[in-house]
């Protein structure tokens, strides 16, 4: 696909385009809406060959949202909430893709992007005060401002496993799943139990001869309680929209959930399992919200929850032998992002399904059969599953070559942790901006992507008001985000015990340092920040002007 607009097609370092958005997720369409909508010349990126980001890749079977649709959207457009009918609580990739398809036709952008083209790489030219964004095409595009929404969750994790080569099966990425690939009365080996495993699991059971769960740590996992949405549910939701994006607004996760008000601390050990039960009735991210407010901060209070979703499993899995293998034990709840599912415990009960404990007998090796454990047992099978994760947060932006002013690659800059100026910007890297960087907030990602989107398009409009040739974070302020990022875990149970593996610090990547990735202050004091340094005029950034002869 070609660029319609000729200006972008032929920009130079003389006469660059505005800005350069690269990604066309959530987060990509929307930056490319409000940036053309300021009239900002602008062009996107996208590797993919449509738009949809993770909802463009992630097609494993059994993907779906683990937040409920209906704020699991775009937040700003009336009309779309209202006209799109989403068919389930939880719906599946096939269909949020499909919105995000509707969206950009919707808001009219999908012409301003270039599909199946990836960003290589992108150097600051200091004396013209534009990005060189090199493309794979071998094109170089002259931009001003260059904004990644690559996604928090988007560069694979792939563990290298010796023998690959002599496997003489099929090894596939969840999150890049081909189109081909068929697990009917296959032998599959799933690795990796997160929110994808977990996903991947009941869907796979059901199909292959024989299923082999690989698991190195057991999640504490919510049933998720998937539902068809009614008309009358929906209408109901519809005429609550405006309070349920105030509540969205004011969540630190930006979800719209209620506290109940309640301490476990002050708890009978009565009412705990009742609140409790109802949080487990109700299905999905409820159980962490509208429980116990100190769920997640009082060590005693989590330790009841813990044990209460212990409890569940053996409950569910007949087995005990399984139910115990399956059962987190050295972390608290919440101290990984906690994932629903969706009948994935009842797929133990099924006896072509087997998990395997690789922490105790880690794989060893690919052999031509399958896959080779460290007692010694083989275990053949036609297809490797890796459902391994993601090299989170600075993953994505640190895996494209980006140097900034001083010739330092952000990768370079990043190598004992990222610096980021709220998650969103870097000192020395002008006129750069970053949608779901490292140390913003992990949460409901659709509207604090709005959030941040709108932050940007608010600084680049401020640099065009102003006649600014570069605007970047102050160094010190940087700093200082940096030291209260790594302050917000004290006195929460994140990250603790087996969790410090965990993506939030980075550890599930070799050689990646392991800091905290992630402000933990909460969404809304973060957008309150956002909205604090545009309205007083970016005075946490240092300006240059436009120098003119
Ligand atoms: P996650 O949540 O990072 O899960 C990855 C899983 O893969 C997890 O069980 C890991 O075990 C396991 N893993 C990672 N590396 C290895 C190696 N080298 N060997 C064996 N097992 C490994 O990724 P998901 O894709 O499931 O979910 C990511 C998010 O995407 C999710 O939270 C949603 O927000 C969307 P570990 O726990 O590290 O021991």
């Amino acid at each position: 696909m070609t660029i319609e607009n000729s200006t972008t097609a032929g920009a130079t370092a003389a006469s660059p385009i505005d800005a350069i958005v690269v990604g066309a997720g959530f987060s990509g369409i929307n930056m490319v809406r409000l940036l053309r909508d300021r009239g900002f010349d602008v062009l996107g990126i996208e590797a993919g060959d449509g738009v949809g980001g993770t909802w463009y890749w992630n097609r494993y079977p059994g993907a779906r949202t683990d937040s409920e649709a209906f704020y699991y959207c775009y937040s700003f457009d009336q009309e779309l909430l209202k006209s799109w009918k989403w068919s389930e609580r939880y719906p599946a990739q096939p269909e949020v893709r499909a919105y995000l398809e509707h969206a950009a036709d919707r808001f009219d952008v999908r012409r301003l992007f270039r599909f199946g083209v990836r960003v290589l790489g992108s150097r600051w030219d200091e004396s013209t005060s534009t990005w060189a964004v090199q493309l794979d095409t071998s094109e170089i595009v002259y931009t001003r401002f260059l904004v990644s929404a690559m996604g928090i969750l988007s560069a694979p994790n792939a563990p290298e496993i010796p023998g690959v080569e002599t496997f003489e099966g099929r090894r596939v990425f969840a999150q890049q799943w081909p189109d081909d690939v068929d697990l009917t009365g296959k032998r599959v080996g799933i690795i990796g139990t997160g929110a994808t495993g977990i996903q991947l699991t009941p869907v796979a059971a059901k199909l292959a001869a024989e299923l082999f769960v690989l698991q190195r740590t057991p999640h504490y996992i919510i049933p998720n309680r998937n539902r068809p949405m009614t008309d009358e549910w929906r209408s109901q939701i519809h005429e609550q929209y405006d309070q349920i994006w105030e509540k969205v607004r004011s969540h630190p996760f930006a979800m719209p959930f209620t506290s109940r008000g309640l301490m476990g601390a002050d708890a009978t050990e009565e009412s705990l399992e009742t609140i409790f039960e109802e949080g487990w009735a109700n299905g999905g991210l409820a159980f962490l919200f509208e429980t116990f407010d100190d769920l997640l901060t009082n060590p005693e209070v989590n330790a009841v929850a813990s044990e209460f979703f212990r409890k569940k499993i053996r409950e569910v899995v007949h087995d005990p032998e399984t139910a115990e293998k399956l059962t987190p034990r050295d972390y608290p709840l919440g101290a990984k992002r906690l994932p629903g599912e969706h009948s994935y415990y009842e797929a133990f009960n099924r006896p072509n399904v087997h998990v395997v404990d690789i922490r105790s007998t880690p794989i060893v090796e690919f052999t031509p059969k399958g896959l080779r454990l460290q007692d010694g047992t083989e275990l053949e099978l036609d297809i490797v599953v890796f459902a391994t994760g993601f090299d989170a947060f600075s993953g994505a932006v640190s895996r494209v070559d980006i140097r900034g002013r001083s010739g330092v690659s952000i990768a370079e800059k990043w190598a004992d942790g990222p610096a980021t100026y709220l998650g969103i910007a870097v000192h020395d890297f002008p006129n750069f901006f970053m949608i779901g960087g490292p140390q913003s907030p992990f949460a409901n990602n659709p509207p604090l992507g709005e959030a941040e989107g709108e932050y940007i398009a608010r600084a680049v409009e401020f640099a065009r008001d102003k006649g600014l040739s570069a605007i970047e974070p102050d160094l010190q302020r940087e700093q200082e985000w940096d030291q209260l990022v790594q302050s917000m875990t004290e006195g929460t149970v994140f990250p603790q015990g087996e969790a410090v593996n965990s993506w939030i610090v980075g550890a599930n990547i070799p050689g990646k340092k392991r800091v905290v990735q992630v402000y933990f202050g909460g969404a809304a004091d973060y957008v309150n920040r956002l909205n604090e340094s545009a309205d007083t005029g970016f005075p946490d950034y240092v300006v240059s002007e436009i120098v003119r002869n």
